[in-house]
């Protein structure tokens, strides 16, 4: 855990979210600024501080994110979702834990 980040409060339980699914390696929250009916976030219990740097240190946890995240959709009635990395804060990315977004519950748009 980091003591100064946001996600590993929520996975700690120290900061509150609605978390709609957990798994032993993952937690997966409703994002407290939804762009979707459906917009949950699914993290690494562990602090990786992107996508690519949990694929580095522990492939098997971002794969589970990536089944945690199809639970999710399951869960939700999800007849589609999109599922987005944000990488670096050029990508928009604010929170330095890794996370997916899991975004769906309406017809979505491409390009966003
Ligand atoms: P990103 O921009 O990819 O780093 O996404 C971070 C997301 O985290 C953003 O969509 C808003 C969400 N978020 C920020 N603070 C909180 C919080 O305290 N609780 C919850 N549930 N979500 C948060």
């Amino acid at each position: 855990m980091s003591a100064e980040c946001l996600f590993c409060k929520i996975v700690a339980g120290q900061i509150p979210a609605t978390v709609v699914h957990e798994t032993p390696t993952t937690v997966a929250f409703r994002d407290v600024n939804p762009v979707a009916p459906t917009h949950v976030l699914v993290v690494p219990r562990t602090h990786q501080p992107n996508a690519a740097a949990l694929a580095a240190a522990e492939p098997a946890t971002a794969a589970d994110l990536l089944t945690s995240a199809q639970a999710v959709a399951d869960a939700e009635g999800l007849s589609g979702y999109r599922l987005v990395f944000n990488t670096g804060e050029d990508a928009g990315q604010t929170v330095f834990h890794a996370h997916l977004h899991v975004i769906g519950g309406e017809r979505l748009t491409w390009p966003a």
